[in-house]
């Protein structure tokens, strides 16, 4: 995806750029609400789910998360003001849900090329299942969470815009664009539309920037187990597939992945 002249710039400000503002204007269709502080943007979604209170495409940023979180009940850390901590709550759900999950990381990273101008492949990128990455760092995580009452499904992302922690990456230090956590969300769901209209599009789009794919991988299992081999593709409902080097493919709903070296051939 290349620069600002490809993505629509619908909903943006008087003089055709988003001002950073979290007042908007925002693309239609979604709607856009802010708070100084909450636990989490997930939980609240969660619950504003059940009792009808938001919309589909209703969005929930916070400046400051007491209680954020990433998978399996791990923490997700961003001092206040810095990054971008929004939920999206989607009612209208495909078959396949990770296809939520996969368009707002793919959203992300074509919003950034967006704000930045240029390409930024291969090194921003998807990592398997929910990361996207600059290099093999961490820039932004996605949880998506199912409402079991009503079956919406909360799709929520930290994005790393002005700090980042140790071992991790943000936009201003390594994509060197200081940006307002609003200005991101608003390229994120400028590039949200786009792809949803190019339903077709999309799929072939989230595997060309799926880092994990072709690399060498150890996938941590759930009940501790792991898995090393070849990623070799992710197939129609998400899942990963990865070759072991005894030739057998397996394929993965869950896992946390850690890329590896090339396997170095042995001389002679
Ligand atoms: C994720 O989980 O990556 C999903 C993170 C989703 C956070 C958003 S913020 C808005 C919404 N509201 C919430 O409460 N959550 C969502 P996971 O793959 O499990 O990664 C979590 C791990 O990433 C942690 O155990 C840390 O090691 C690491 N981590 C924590 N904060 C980080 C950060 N700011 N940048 C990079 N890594 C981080």
């Amino acid at each position: 995806m290349a620069g600002s002249d490809v993505i629509p710039r619908d909903g943006s400000g008087p003089d055709g750029e988003p001002d950073g503002r979290w007042s908007g204007p925002w693309p239609d269709g979604w709607s856009v609400d802010h708070v100084a502080e909450t636990t989490s943007t997930n939980d609240d979604l969660l619950h504003a789910a059940r009792r009808d209170e938001v919309p589909d495409r209703g969005v929930l940023a916070a400046d400051h998360q007491t209680a954020g979180r990433g998978r399996l009940d791990r923490r997700w850390d961003a001092p206040a003001g810095r990054n971008l901590l929004v939920s999206i709550l989607f009612r209208e759900v495909p078959e396949v849900a990770s296809v939520l999950t996969q368009t707002v990381g793919l959203a992300l990273v074509h919003g950034l090329e967006s704000l930045a101008g240029r390409p930024l492949g291969p090194r921003l990128g998807l990592k398997w299942p929910n990361d996207v990455v600059i290099g093999d760092r961490k820039l932004a995580g996605v949880l998506a969470q199912r409402c079991t009452t009503t079956g919406a499904v909360v799709v929520g992302t930290g994005v790393n815009v002005g700090w980042a922690p140790p071992g991790a990456a943000s936009v201003l230090d390594d994509l060197d664009l200081d940006v307002a956590p609003a200005e991101v969300l608003h390229h994120l769901l400028v590039a949200h539309d786009a792809l949803v209209a190019d339903a077709v599009g999309r799929g072939a789009a989230v595997i060309a920037r799926m880092t994990t794919i072709g690399r060498r991988v150890r996938v941590l299992l759930p009940a501790e187990r792991e898995l090393v081999g070849t990623a070799r593709g992710v197939d129609d409902v998400g899942r990963l597939v990865v070759e072991t080097d005894d030739g057998r493919s397996h394929v993965l709903d869950v896992g946390d992945v850690v890329h590896l070296r090339p396997l170095e051939r042995r001389p002679g």
